[in-house]
């Protein structure tokens, strides 16, 4: 089988891809190790930048996330016992977030791929990458029992930290760096009303919270908790207990608790693979950088990626210029830095470090106190949050 652009992986970064590369005639398959319903049930990502929703509207996929997305124009964050709103919109004259589910941008980019009758391989086996320092590299996989070979011009790299084409780089052509944490998230979605209409974000001393939603029916909270922590150990009695334990006395009064439809623990992360390309194949969101989700920046880094990566293969195949894929690696890695140290100030802000004890909490609450005291510290956050502009 023959394409122009073989995707490997039909996460966020390689459905939006696709739905690019298919509006401007540009033939391309997906093939991806999961089933489509497993890729659905993973409970991600919540908060798009406007970047993001510019590029889904310009996908065609933004209609239902223009109708049941919630803008959020400010955010709370609570220290020593008290909320202090960061006021977005006017922090930032008039940018906005919105939060509408990561697994809901999937499925809609599902089904308009459904629609147009795309080739996505799902339940892909073996997938391998081959040739990608020549000019015509290939992907293999077994499928139903059956060995495929696709034939491309090129290879794009969309399947997460886990995934197989960073490692089909030559470990002396990529080098990375990577910062783990010393503690994870737990995560619990569940069907009751959210506690507050914006986002809280809680410094404690018990550790982070954070408070978050889907919809005005569906809330998405989270705890700090030890990476290793068992999931037995966290009853969702437990997990209410202890998330009221870090909130204020009036969202630990409003906060509305019920049973939990997907519990799991995160690790935290900060890693970058540089370059993001390597010959015929190009890396693109979580395959080629992970933060951690402190900022709420990981999704948002992968779709500017997938822009500058359609517009350097559209600029290749139809105006035949190749000075886009030339800088596509230098493109997005001024702007990955900047949104992991973003993510990494945040996440070093929030969180309680077992090393830095009741010192460390007091310089956290000074910097917070700063933060919401100062315009200037304010707005840098406000900016960083509602994220950088592409260049
Ligand atoms: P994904 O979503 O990991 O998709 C990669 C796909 O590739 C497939 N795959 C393979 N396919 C073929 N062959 C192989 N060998 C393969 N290996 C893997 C996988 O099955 C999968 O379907 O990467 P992608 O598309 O780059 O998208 C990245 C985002 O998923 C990620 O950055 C965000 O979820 C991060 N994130 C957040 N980002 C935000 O912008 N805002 C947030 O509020 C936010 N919150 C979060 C988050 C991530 C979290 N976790 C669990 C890490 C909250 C959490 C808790
Ligand atoms: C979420 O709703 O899952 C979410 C929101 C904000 C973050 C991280 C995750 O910073």
């Amino acid at each position: 089988m023959k394409t122009q652009v073989c995707i490997v992986g039909a996460g966020p970064s390689g459905l939006l891809l696709g739905a690019l590369l298919a509006k401007a005639g540009i033939d391309h398959v997906i093939v991806e190790r999961q089933s489509a319903d497993y890729v659905l049930g993973r409970i991600r990502a919540g908060v798009l930048e406007q970047v993001t929703t510019d590029l889904l509207v310009e996908a065609g996929v933004g209609e239902r996330m223009q109708r049941e997305g919630l803008v959020h124009d400010g955010f709370d964050l609570l220290f020593k016992g008290t909320r202090h709103r960061i006021d977005l919109r006017a922090l930032t004259g008039g940018k906005v977030v919105t939060v509408y589910g990561q697994t809901e941008v999937t499925r809609d980019l599902m089904q308009a791929r459904q629609a147009q009758q795309l080739p996505t391989y799902y339940e892909a086996q073996n997938v391998a990458i081959h040739g990608i320092d020549g000019e015509s590299p290939k992907v293999s996989f077994r499928r139903g029992g059956v060995e495929t070979e696709i034939e491309c011009e090129f290879i794009a790299g969309c399947d997460g930290y886990h995934g197989v084409s960073r490692q089909s780089v030559p470990q002396r052509a990529i080098k990375t760096f990577e910062k783990v944490y010393p503690f994870g998230w737990l995560g619990v979605l569940a069907d009751v009303p959210p506690v507050s209409h914006e986002l809280i974000y809680a410094n404690t001393e018990r550790g982070f919270a954070l408070c978050s939603m889907r919809s005005a029916t569906r809330s998405r909270y989270y705890i700090q908790c030890p990476v290793d922590e068992p999931l037995e150990k966290w009853s969702d009695d437990a997990f209410w207990d202890e998330l009221k334990l870090r909130l204020d006395p009036h969202a630990r009064e409003r906060l509305v608790t019920g049973p939990s439809i997907e519990k799991s623990v995160a690790p935290l992360r900060s890693f970058v693979a540089e370059p993001m390309r390597f010959g015929r194949l190009f890396l693109a969101g979580d395959a080629a950088h992970i933060v951690p989700p402190t900022g709420a920046k990981g999704l948002n880094l992968a779709t500017g990626d997938v822009k500058y990566l359609s517009e350097a293969l559209i600029e290749y195949f139809i105006e035949k210029r190749e000075a886009g894929i030339a800088h596509y690696s230098s493109r997005c890695l001024s702007r990955v830095w900047k949104a992991e140290r973003f993510s990494w100030w945040f996440t070093s802000l929030m969180h309680r470090f077992p090393e830095s004890g009741e010192f460390g909490q007091k310089i956290q609450e000074a910097e917070l106190d700063y933060l919401v005291g100062s315009v200037a510290a304010s707005t840098s956050l406000a900016e960083n949050y509602v994220g950088l502009p592409l260049q």
